[in-house]
């Protein structure tokens, strides 16, 4: 009895649990989510099970308002699989400098399934935020984790990747989501 006790106290402190991922349209993900005050336990678990919901999706990077959570956190790690896992959490990011180099990727958004289209983004940037601990960290970004970073913060403003495309092209992805949300619901 004490050992089941004692396991379930363990799991409890360290749980990490997988969160329901909300689909555009949606409107939490128009939001622009306030900064965190505190880097507390609330906020180390939100990331903790953040991480494990972009992992298990999966995804390069994860947005608070993603879960319904509107608060400035997002977190990532846009390692390829052979350089070893880097879980990544920001907490209050902003971009500090971005180089005027602009660079044209494919993006995907995981509240988007199946739709990718080109974005254009300064190509590197430096991103000041708090980690997991309320450390200040700056990071010198390029590739898909430059991409990445710049897609996060724009969740916590509001901001989707469509909204860079044209209004036809997006009322179109809107659309299809509304659909597919539909057929989601009665199933
Ligand atoms: O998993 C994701 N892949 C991705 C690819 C290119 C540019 C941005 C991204 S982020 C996305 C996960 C997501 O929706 N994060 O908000
Ligand atoms: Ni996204």
């Amino acid at each position: 009895m004490r050992v089941v006790a004692a396991f379930w106290v363990l799991n409890y402190v360290n749980a990490m649990t997988r969160r329901s991922i909300i689909l555009h349209p949606d409107p939490r993900l128009k939001k622009t989510c306030p900064p965190v005050e505190t880097v507390d336990d609330d906020i180390r678990a939100l990331a903790d099970d953040m991480l494990e919901t972009m992992y298990e999706a999966p995804g390069v990077g994860l947005a608070a308002p993603q879960v319904g959570v509107l608060k400035r956190v997002f977190v990532m790690d846009c390692n390829r699989e052979d350089a070893g896992k880097e879980p990544t959490v920001c907490i209050n990011p902003e971009i500090i400098s971005a180089s005027e180099v602009m660079v044209t990727s494919e993006e995907g958004c995981l509240s988007i399934p199946d739709i990718y289209d080109d974005v254009t983004r300064p190509e590197t940037v430096r991103l000041r935020f708090l980690d997991r601990n309320g450390k200040v960290e700056e990071r010198d970004l390029d590739g898909l984790w430059s991409t990445c970073a710049q897609h996060e913060l724009d969740h916590l403003n509001g901001k989707l990747f469509i909204d860079y495309l044209g209004a036809v092209r997006r009322t179109m992805i809107t659309n299809r989501m509304k659909k597919v949300k539909k057929e989601k619901a009665r199933a």
